[in-house]
């Protein structure tokens, strides 16, 4: 209770058990939680809910929106109760991946800053119950929020009822590291005040209406963050070529010496090449992104960053004990905001932010497929990629240039699906090097990519590609030479 500090008996008045909270979940609901990559979410109300659903005699199942990946407490527990119908805007949890892939949840793959603009305009239905972490209520009843923002502001306005977790596991210390900011609707929506990184534009707290919380719960479970793999030869390669080129574009003047502020996405390949920043002799750069991981802290502590700006902290059991345990030094350090503002395209063009995320494979156009392996098995989804990728002042992706032991070449005729086009993709890097698109044409591009980012294995057969294509024409492909590449190439690993 000592995390409630309001006197008003309205508080203390709806403390019940997870079980009785799941009570007042109904089939067919549609809910709002908090929670991104996978820090933030409720932890205990929605395995009570996944034991209340199972004890149903029928299928019972439920919308879940959220702000991006969550933990196996919720993705996990309810997908095994088979109690998810309908998923948005982003996921990582294994069994529902599966689920997507076998046709069982119907999967919105969302641009991260659409979701909370989608719900207000209407278009993704009510949203009957918000279910949030928090880490406590002050005296004057706002809400503090915990290791993530994501969409929380908008699914507490939005939703009908509120549920709170009241996490003691994350410290009370937490107060004063958000900054949350709601937009207005349009037409009278102003520009978001945002100049630096740096900017604070709203409050530390979530401001709710008390009479839509209709239950607050106390949980004790931890974020479970699984821990990167140490970076492979590959990703240092990466490292080492995206890291030359940057001191190149400064170099040139094209880039000011501090860089501009860098997004990051997540996975081994991001966390290895935000690991390589650390031996550069950059200094003082600021961090604008979704998701700041342990490899974030490192380069605060070594002066790499002077300031990191996101929606969530995403740190391992050891960078959590590494920051509560010098939370004070990162106080004038980190940011957390909304994802709306986050990866707002506004704020994204004006601060001139250098994107960089990872492909699953790049095409001889520049095209970028980061979701469907195969272009028909759905990996995690967009997540804020095309958000950041569309709207940078210089967009990069990496990719090792093979996968699965070689077998299959991450630079292709034409990617299998298609996320982020070839108007918005500038660089792309793999451990090979690093072909710079930008100001060239189609042709110019596809002869690039082979000889500075395809593996040795493949730079042949996509070197006759382009070299037959392009005796005849300048643009565009050949439908279906480029089609029957996966087919051709990638079925048994054979190259036929
Ligand atoms: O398969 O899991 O069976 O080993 O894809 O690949 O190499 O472990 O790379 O962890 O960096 O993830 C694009 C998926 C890369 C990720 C993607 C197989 C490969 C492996 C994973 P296994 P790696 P990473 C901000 C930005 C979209 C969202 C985003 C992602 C598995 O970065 O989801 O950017 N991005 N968000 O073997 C067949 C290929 C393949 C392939 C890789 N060409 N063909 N399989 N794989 N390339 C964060 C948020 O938005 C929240």
């Amino acid at each position: 209770m000592d995390r409630i500090k309001s006197k008003d008996t309205v508080w203390a008045a709806k403390v019940m058990t997870p079980d009785e909270a799941a009570l007042m979940i109904e089939p067919g609901m549609t809910l709002g939680t908090s929670g991104f990559t996978p820090a933030g979410h409720p932890k205990v109300i929605p395995p009570a809910l996944a034991r209340r659903f199972k004890s149903l005699s029928q299928k019972s199942s439920v919308n879940l929106y959220t702000g991006a990946s969550v933990g196996d407490e919720l993705d996990g527990e309810l997908a095994r109760a088979n109690a998810i119908h309908r998923r948005l805007p982003y996921q990582t949890q294994k069994d529902v991946r599966k689920q997507i892939n076998d046709g069982l949840i119907c999967y919105l793959d969302m641009h991260l800053s659409h979701v909370p603009d989608q719900l207000r305009y209407g278009y993704l239905g009510k949203l009957d119950v918000a279910i949030i972490e928090a880490v406590g209520i002050t005296e004057k009843g706002e809400i503090i929020p915990s290791t993530s923002v994501g969409n929380v502001p908008v699914f507490l306005d939005e939703a009908h009822k509120i549920m709170i977790e009241i996490n003691t596991s994350q410290p009370e210390a937490l107060e004063g590291f958000h900054d949350i900011y709601m937009p207005q609707m349009p037409p009278k929506r102003k520009s978001i005040p945002i100049l630096s990184s740096t900017d604070r534009i709203g409050s530390p707290y979530y401001k709710i209406d008390p009479d839509k919380v209709a239950a607050i719960v106390y949980s004790d479970v931890e974020d479970s963050v699984a821990d990167f793999k140490a970076p492979d030869e590959m990703s240092k390669w990466m490292a080492q070529h995206l890291i030359s080129f940057l001191e190149n574009e400064v170099k040139e003047g094209r880039l000011p010496a501090k860089l501009r502020p860098l997004q990051s996405g997540v996975g081994t390949t991001a966390n290895a090449v935000l690991a390589g920043l650390q031996a550069s002799a950059f200094k003082d750069l600021h961090f604008y992104s979704e998701v700041i991981q342990d490899s974030v802290l490192h380069l605060i502590d070594s002066g790499t960053f002077s300031f990191a700006s996101a929606t969530s902290l995403t740190l391992s059991k050891q960078g959590r004990e590494h920051f509560y345990g010098h939370i004070k030094d990162y106080r004038n350090h980190v940011l957390l905001r909304p994802q709306e503002i986050s990866n707002h395209p506004e704020v994204i063009r004006r601060l001139g932010i250098i994107s960089m995320n990872t492909a699953i494979e790049v095409d001889l156009c520049g095209h970028v497929n980061s979701t469907n392996i195969m272009g028909n098995h759905m990996m995690n989804g967009i997540g804020g990629s095309g958000d950041f990728t569309r709207n940078a002042a210089l967009s990069i992706f990496m990719t090792p240039s093979i996968a699965k032991d070689g077998d299959i070449s991450a630079i292709v005729p034409f990617v299998s699906h298609c996320d982020h086009t070839e108007h918005d993709v500038h660089v792309v890097v793999t451990e090979q090097g690093v072909a710079d698109l930008r100001g060239k044409c189609p042709e110019e591009k596809a002869f690039e990519l082979i000889s500075k980012c395809a593996h040795p294995d493949y730079r042949e057969p996509l070197h006759d590609y382009a070299v037959k294509y392009f005796r005849h024409h300048h643009i565009g492909h050949q439908p279906s030479e480029a089609l029957s590449w996966h087919a051709r190439f990638l079925k048994d690993g054979s190259m036929k």
